[in-house]
């Protein structure tokens, strides 16, 4: 049985030393130690005494190996990305606080003797028994895996969870699908179940939603904030100095510097990056505490389109700060961008942080057109005249993310094969109806759940998506959210029939805009190939069937009943 922990100094032995990115990891994990207990206790209430049984763990941060060249450590203390090490540090704390058994390695050395491979046996053609329930790690992790555990790689991969900032769609996950067509990239083809990667923010329901936290604030903190804060102070994004050097930034700058004092946490050596301006007061790079406290002074935090996606904004947000920054158009992506070419996503990025955007939004975040100058001006006189809040979602809060990794503990289970049909013998005839205003299905309220689905089949309701559309965009339309391990549910000539779509045949191939309605053709294809139930994609030529589930308020990965 797992029993909720309160004192994390035993973690911060295990995490080890040696390295900068590990140094930053343990003080943030000390600093945040008490909103982690207070957030163990919360949910060991919420949660009402449920059995959780303690699962042995194995991290193993595969980026922060000497093995794959470890290119963040050195970068720490001048600038370089510290997102991961953000992530990497409130996972570990999850997982202890939550009560799990936790062996963390951070070189191959470790890995391997903590998997039971000797050195230099890595092809060894037997299957070693792992001696772990869960391994947390990331994709050069998995490659060491690979390479390292012989046959028992295939054998235990359905216990793997990879940690995946900017995550993988299913047509880049599927090996066969993605060398046939063209969804190749460096990453890799692990066929692996896309819930398996996990990423930073809620990018695609395909994969899980690991995330992080932020620090939250009582509500005597936040009244001082408020109280505190300079409506003339913005802090500008961004702790390299290259960030400074993106198109038309001096522009906009000098007009930022007619209403507000700038303040800058960019790194430098010893003399001042020539690409900051002057009137700039540079503080260089922060300690992440000292951080905080310039946040809570500040009223704008702006950004100018890199770092994308990173932990900050929340951060800013959560400490009364207005986040400004620029659309895009067209959106970036994997096809236009050089920072996600060979990334196994086709995801659009339609501004520097499409959560603060899409989850966020007014009065906390304003997402402008830079091009636009008077939309800019006037956006920061708007700005420094609104009054706000101290906001931080419900998901990126330490209750909710132990909440969050809880729930995929007790019910993510990669290792039972998906049989032919999750509905067994109920034949083709499955237990949805069309809802009475005909517009989609609903679980019939007469029909039993089907046994260890999670999240249980009755959240399941499918449209028939506009042609066009992705899944994942036809389920928010709707208030609600595209849920991939409902597709077997819904490829069945039986769900056409009873969506009234008017199939003049029906195929079943490889496809992961499948099932869908071809219109040109009147015809219905399934989906041949689980691995590629996917709700990211789209085609003109095609309408979409979607499921969709509903989602806690703030809690965006678990349905209402899925606790
Ligand atoms: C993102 O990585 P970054 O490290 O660039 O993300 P940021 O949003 O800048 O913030 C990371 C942390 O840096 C801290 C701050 C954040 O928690 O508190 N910090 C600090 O300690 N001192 C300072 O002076 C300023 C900030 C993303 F997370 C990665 O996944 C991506 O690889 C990267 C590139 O898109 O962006």
């Amino acid at each position: 049985q797992a029993i909720f922990r309160s004192n994390l100094s035993h973690l911060l032995e295990l995490v080890g030393s040696g390295k900068e990115s590990l140094v930053f990891m343990k003080k943030r994990t000390k600093r945040l130690t008490v909103q982690w207990a207070l957030a163990a206790q919360r949910l060991e209430r919420k949660l009402g005494g449920v059995r959780r049984d303690q699962k042995q763990i194995l991290v193993h941060i595969g980026f922060l190996t000497e093995e794959s060249g470890d290119v963040f450590s050195p970068r720490v203390l001048k600038g370089g990305p510290l997102g991961e090490m953000v992530q990497w540090a409130d996972i570990l704390a999850a997982l202890y606080v939550l009560g799990h058994s936790l062996r963390i390695t951070v070189s191959l050395k470790e890995l391997q003797s903590n998997l039971g491979v000797p050195p230099g046996r890595g092809n060894c053609p037997l299957t070693v028994p792992l001696p772990f329930d869960l391994i947390y790690t990331d994709y050069h992790g998995l490659t060491q895996m690979k390479q390292h555990m012989g046959l028992s790689f295939k054998k235990y991969r359905c216990r793997i969870r990879v940690i995946d900032t900017f995550g993988t769609e299913p047509a880049y996950n599927h090996e066969e699908y993605a060398t046939l067509h063209g969804y190749r990239t460096n990453w890799g083809y692990w066929n692996l179940n896309p819930k398996q990667f996990m990423t930073m923010f809620p990018h695609t329901p395909d994969n899980s939603f690991m995330g992080f936290v932020s620090e939250e604030l009582n509500e005597t903190e936040k009244q001082l904030i408020k109280r505190n804060k300079a409506s003339n102070m913005a802090v500008v994004y961004g702790k390299e100095p290259s960030i400074w050097k993106l198109q038309g930034q001096e522009k906009f700058l000098s007009t930022l510097n007619k209403y507000m004092e700038i303040h800058g946490t960019v790194f430098y050596e010893t003399q001042r990056p020539p690409e900051v301006p002057a009137f700039v007061k540079n503080h260089g790079l922060l300690p992440q505490p000292e951080f905080q406290q310039l946040l809570r002074k500040a009223k704008l935090f702006i950004g100018f389109g890199f770092p994308y996606e990173g932990p900050a904004p929340l951060e800013a947000i959560a400490n009364g700060c207005i986040f400004l920054q620029s659309r895009f158009s067209p959106p970036h992506s994997s096809l236009n961008h050089e920072f996600f070419r060979g990334k196994p996503t086709s995801r659009e990025v339609f501004s520097q942080h499409p959560y603060a955007e899409n989850f966020i939004g007014k009065p906390h975040v304003w997402t402008v057109d830079y091009n636009n100058s008077e939309e800019f001006e006037a956006a920061i006189k708007v700005i420094m005249r609104t009054q706000v809040d101290p906001y931080l979602p419900y998901e990126y809060t330490c209750e909710g993310m132990l909440e969050r990794i809880h729930a995929y503990i007790q019910h993510q289970d990669f290792c039972v094969a998906p049989g032919p049909s999750p509905l067994g013998s109920r034949g083709p005839q499955s237990p949805f109806v069309l809802a009475p205003n005909a517009t989609h299905l609903e679980w019939a309220r007469n029909a039993s759940v089907v046994p260890g689905t999670w999240p249980p089949s009755y959240s399941l309701r499918a449209w028939l998506a506009e042609a066009g559309k992705t899944c994942t965009d036809a389920c928010l339309d709707r208030g609600l959210v595209c849920e991939p391990s409902f597709f077997p549910f819904l490829n069945s000539q039986d769900a056409f029939q009873k969506l009234q779509v008017p199939c003049d045949s029906t195929e079943s191939e490889m496809n992961h805009l499948y099932p869908a309605f071809a219109q040109p053709g009147q015809e219905c294809y399934l989906q041949k190939e689980p691995l590629l139930f996917s709700c990211a994609g789209a085609s003109t030529k095609y309408r979409r069937l979607c499921p969709c589930r509903d989602f806690r308020k703030g809690q965006v990965a678990l349905c209402q009943a899925c606790l």
